[in-house]
């Protein structure tokens, strides 16, 4: 085939691609390299498929003007629409809801107005802001690019990615129907107000057109609305994809994963009645023609320890309740449950089995039919509730003291039923629960647990069964999503994972958690505020820099590599003898002390005026100051499970918990890898994931602390605005530059509209620039010429020069069928 694949018409999503790159190609009217006929047959059939999309909103007038006559394209520019709500329509909106795109903002460096304009657009429930910079023609010069040019570093992103911002409504409101879907649908970003389809639709257009790989960041606090808004772009891109049979049944088990995910590591806590306990990141994969194929599925660290432990207020994982209040009266007899959530210690500490928010037996429903939907036989359903029930028995399994203090059951008949679950002989089990046994040279010995130690090896086990049994699960779903086919696919990565939160105590899974939303900031800061401020340092244009604050501080004192916290606290789950949790917090503060983020009891009254306990920490977040307590650290971070237990676990015959517990465990002589620090490593993958793909952001924000429909918080909302960056962002999208572009490519594509670069320049390309952009009439203000690129500050400059372009490109498509309609 002499044309490049990419030109080939059976290549349908890169129609719009083909065209640009065949314009930019074919531009040149030298009769030499007039295509052969079949050539040609190709190309024309190409030109026809293309809508001229741009035409439509001209002014009719001006299409008979020359495209070479600056002062044509200067007078179309005041006439091109910038869509359904342009920008005069934007100013006379602005009163009533307030400004859709925030960019556009008059007091741009105003929080006050910023906040203001947020306020006036939720009370009127429109929860969504974003800024529009970003433009469809974007998608030609990025494949063109890409083309001619590798990406060379991982930060060498072509535009600084869309961001929506979104304030949660608490409310169930009317805009996430077929009907909006439908209106969303191939629309660009700035043509229709702000939406999440709206940002789903144009990543989804952008990944075909570019045919590479993008990620949605969604952010915010804990109950900002994170999940809500992965949901709605997961429904959106099930809806609006092509469909088949075949896809459907993959789609569907995209779209059935999230209730089953939610089921079983989702939770009610203080902060949100569904709030994740674990994170999230999905990748949705589509082949060539733009149909959702495939996904997997990454999980992240499960919150384990709300299995045995509920604070007051907060619930455990919701399956437990959806079990009891739904499970049918055969399903809870072959299970040994009773239907009353009171009889299971694990489901009582939090004193709040009933959340009026939440439907449990409905969602029971719900989740086996999402079950039956992924694929999960009658086996797999019988033996995963068995593992859950075994849990609630677990738990109920209580121990008494004998004289010397050992422990003794209290009673057989809950241990009966875990046995019985789990497939393991009750005896063993009973043994392994209240004797360690040690190994001594070629003996083993058995020595008796306090009762103390043998709650602890009950929950350990309790925690191990329920984290394997989840992390199956997930297995279990991305082999159900697998798309075996080895097609090239473009993926789009969703990343759901729990927000910042503060309790009242917070502990090893608060800081966790935190610590992993500090790593998701600082992607944030690395991707938008500092690459781009650097981008232009680096051109030398001329740049008032733009101040934020740089979490990276904060992420080293937890991460770095032999100084940071989770090594100190490393270092202190190895040392032999006399380490604790209060040694290792006596180490942080002797090496941490003076650190300007984190506080000790010493200085708490100096640095945050507010005092602390003995036992505590306290981290001054980007998010906020969190005070930790120490208690749990190093037995949460080593996460050891008795090898008895193990031992006894690996003669399940319960066919998940034998896939849970492999054989092979624990032969290797080194080591396992402490939790924070898996976590640490995980979340470092991560981020070299999310890097290598182009992103698109969704800052979720609060409206208010206590669920309440219809509450703005000012000081919540402020405070929020505040941490996330987004004033700076502003900034730098205001003060920045819309469009920037290497002087070869931006002279390659336009160099048609000025007869002085038509058709070839012969001089070094930014004086071709120079001399393009003088004769199309740039007054000063915008652009900037750098070292290597052109920088256009305003979307409507480019979209002048694109319009432009369009028209000469269909003149072009006119002439050449003319030309060759004999050879078709
Ligand atoms: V956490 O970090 O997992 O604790 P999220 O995920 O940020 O948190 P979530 O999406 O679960 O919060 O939203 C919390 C609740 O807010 C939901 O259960 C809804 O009741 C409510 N919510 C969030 N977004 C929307 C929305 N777009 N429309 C209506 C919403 N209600
Ligand atoms: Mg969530």
């Amino acid at each position: 085939n002499p044309l490049p694949p990419f030109l080939c018409p059976s290549f349908p999503p890169y129609l719009p691609l083909s065209l640009s790159l065949f314009c930019s190609f074919a531009l040149s009217p030298s009769t030499s390299n007039q295509p052969a006929p079949a050539q040609i047959g190709q190309i024309s059939s190409i030109v026809l498929g293309l809508p001229s999309v741009k035409f439509e909103t001209l002014d009719p007038d001006s299409r008979a003007q020359s495209q070479h006559d600056s002062k044509s394209i200067n007078e179309r520019k005041g006439k091109v629409k910038l869509g359904q709500l342009d920008l005069e329509g934007a100013l006379i909106a602005r009163d009533r809801v307030g400004i859709q795109d925030f960019v556009l903002l008059d007091a741009h460096n105003s929080e006050t107005a910023f906040l203001d304009n947020l306020k006036k657009r939720f009370t009127e429930d429109l929860i969504y802001v974003s800024e529009k910079q970003r433009l469809i023609s974007g998608v030609f010069f990025i494949v063109i690019e890409s083309f001619i040019n590798q990406k060379t570093s991982p930060y060498s992103q072509t535009y600084i990615g869309t961001l929506l911002i979104s304030v949660n409504p608490y409310k169930e409101l009317d805009i996430y129907n077929k009907k909006q879907m439908d209106l969303y649908m191939g629309v660009n970003f700035f043509e229709l107000p702000p939406h999440i389809y709206a940002l789903a639709d144009n990543a989804y257009h952008t990944m075909l057109s570019e045919a590479n790989n993008h990620f949605i960041l969604i952010s915010g606090e804990s109950g900002a609305g994170k999940t809500e808004a992965s949901k709605k772009i997961l429904q959106y891109y099930a809806v609006s994809c092509p469909s088949s049979t075949l896809l459907d049944t993959v789609r569907d088990r995209m779209l059935m994963s999230n209730p089953v995910l939610e089921a079983f590591g989702n939770a009610k806590t203080m902060k949100n009645d569904n709030s994740s306990r674990f994170g999230k990141y999905m990748d949705i994969q589509f082949d060539s023609q733009g149909d959702a194929v495939g996904g997997h599925i990454l999980s992240y660290l499960l919150e384990k320890s709300r299995v045995v432990h509920q604070n007051h207020g907060e619930r455990n994982f919701h399956i437990f309740y959806q079990l009891v209040e739904g499970g049918e009266e055969d399903l809870l007899r072959h299970l040994g449950l009773e239907k009353d959530t009171k009889r299971y210690s694990y489901l009582v500490q939090g004193e709040c089995s009933n959340v009026s928010s939440i439907n449990d037996k409905n969602d029971w429903k719900t989740v086996k039919n999402a079950l039956s939907v992924i694929d999960f036989d009658a086996n797999d359903i019988e033996h995963l509730f068995g593992i859950i029930a075994s849990v609630l028995h677990l738990g109920n399994v209580h121990f008494d003291g004998d004289t010397k203090g050992y422990a003794t059951l209290n009673s057989n008949a809950a241990l009966r039923w875990v046995s019985k679950l789990l497939g393991v002989h009750v005896q063993i089990l009973h043994e392994a629960l209240t004797f360690r046994k040690i190994e001594a040279k070629s003996d083993e010995v058995l020595s008796p647990f306090t009762v103390d130690h043998a709650i602890y090896a009950r929950d350990a086990l309790a925690k191990a069964i329920y984290g394997r049994a989840f992390t199956w699960l997930v297995n279990r779903i991305n082999e159900s999503l697998e798309n075996k086919d080895s097609n090239r696919k473009t993926v789009i990565g969703l990343l759901d994972i729990y927000g910042f939160e503060v309790f009242t105590v917070n502990s090893f899974e608060q800081f966790c958690i935190n610590y992993c939303n500090e790593k998701l900031q600082q992607l944030f800061i690395q991707l938008t505020l500092k690459s781009e401020q650097e981008e232009y340092e680096a051109e030398g244009i001329g740049w008032e820099p733009v101040q934020f604050f740089n979490n990276k501080i904060i992420c080293d004192l937890v991460e770095e590599k032999h100084r940071g916290i989770i090594s100190v606290l490393d270092d202190e789950c190895v040392r032999p003898g006399d380490a604790s949790d209060l040694t290792f917090l006596e180490k942080l503060e002797e090496k941490m002390g003076n650190h300007p983020h984190f506080v000790t009891h010493k200085l708490a009254d100096k640095k945050t005026r507010k005092s602390l306990e003995r036992g505590d920490f306290r981290l001054l977040h980007y998010a906020g100051e969190v005070t930790y307590c120490v208690v749990g650290f190093i037995d949460k971070n080593n996460d050891l499970l008795y090898k008895n237990i193990k031992d006894v676990m690996r003669l399940s015959k319960n066919p998940i918990i034998q896939q849970c517990f492999p054989g092979t465990e624990g032969d290797s002589r080194r080591r396992p890898e402490t939790v924070a620090t898996q976590f640490k490593n995980s979340l470092l993958q991560l981020t070299e994931i999310l890097t290598a793909k182009d992103a698109w952001y969704v800052r979720c924000l609060k409206s208010n602390d206590n669920k309440q429909t219809g509450k703005f918080d000012e000081v919540l909302v402020r405070h929020q605005v505040k941490y996330l960056g987004l004033m700076e962002h502003l900034r730098v999208r205001r003060a920045g530059f819309a469009y920037r572009r290497r002087y070869e490519v931006f002279l390659q594509r336009y160099k048609a509209l000025c007869p002085a670069t038509w058709p070839h320049w012969r001089g070094i390309p930014a004086d071709g620039v120079e001399t393009l952009v003088q004769h199309l009439g740039y007054q000063p203000d915008e652009y900037k010429m750098g070292r290597t690129k052109i920088f256009i500050r305003y979307a409507r400059t480019l979209f002048a020069i694109e319009d432009a372009f369009e028209i000469c490109k269909n003149e072009l498509a006119t002439r050449i069928q003319a030309k060759y309609k004999g050879y078709r």
